[in-house]
């Protein structure tokens, strides 16, 4: 079977599709999308957002639809949970970290002053990396405008963040995956945004505070049985 991933190595989303096709020991190409295979993957998706993840000619796009057809494709170890209860949770608990806890880092990493410098560097300073880079801060500062959480103010949005870890932290307080002794989907997006917000310097700074946080990102590293193949 031939899988390629449409990567973008710093986006959330994609980091959590790579943990977990290396949790089950799936192998894949990575195909970088700043370049050529942007202009496939806009032309194979009306989406046109990464992670996209082809099988054997099929694209799925979304990382949500993604690890579900992982999953059906490559059941073992399993990270869709067979009690409905707990599979019910672990989607409320992936759609939260997507769905909120992302815009948080998204702000942390393109508007706070200090996570822009990474931006640039990812994106190089190349004329496509540049126009690419401007074309993104805007539409990320539209899409954060839009969502809401560009328009409060970094005490609020710093509020929010420590509210957001501190839910983690009583989780799993007694417990080393969200739904117990085992990790599931959810943490893989828990996870993966958690990861992205360790690098922008103020949204580090937060989660540092958290100190079972840090623990946990142990954990679901140490999970990886496989090395992410080379770019
Ligand atoms: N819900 C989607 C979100 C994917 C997403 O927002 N990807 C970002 C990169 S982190 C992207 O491709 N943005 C480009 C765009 O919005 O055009 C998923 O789970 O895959």
């Amino acid at each position: 079977m031939q899988l390629r991933l449409f990567d973008w190595a710093p986006s959330p989303f994609c980091l959590k599709v790579r943990a977990i096709l290396a949790y089950k020991g799936v192998s894949f190409e990575r195909v970088a999308v700043l370049g050529p295979s942007l202009m496939e993957l806009l032309r194979r998706s009306n989406v046109g957002k990464v992670p996209a993840l082809e099988i054997d000619g099929r694209l799925i796009v979304d990382s949500t639809d993604i690890a579900h057809e992982i999953e059906r494709v490559f059941p073992e170890p399993a990270i869709l949970p067979e009690d409905s209860h707990l599979r019910g949770l672990s989607h409320a608990l992936e759609d939260w970290s997507d769905e909120a806890l992302y815009f948080l880092g998204l702000y942390f990493q393109w508007i706070e002053p200090r996570g822009k410098p990474m931006v640039r560097r990812a994106f190089g300073a190349t004329p496509l990396g540049i126009a690419a880079r401007l074309f993104y801060q805007c539409r990320i500062a539209a899409q954060l405008r839009g969502q809401g959480t560009g328009r409060k103010s970094l005490d609020q949005i710093t509020a929010d963040l420590r509210r957001e870890f501190g839910a983690l932290t009583a989780i799993l307080a007694e417990q080393p995956y969200l739904l117990g002794q085992t990790p599931y989907l959810c943490d893989f997006a828990v996870n993966a945004q958690l990861v992205y917000m360790s690098r922008p310097p103020a949204s580090a700074e937060i989660l540092h505070e958290f100190t079972a946080l840090g623990a946990y990102m142990e954990r679901m590293k140490a999970l990886r049985p496989v090395a992410l193949p080379e770019r």
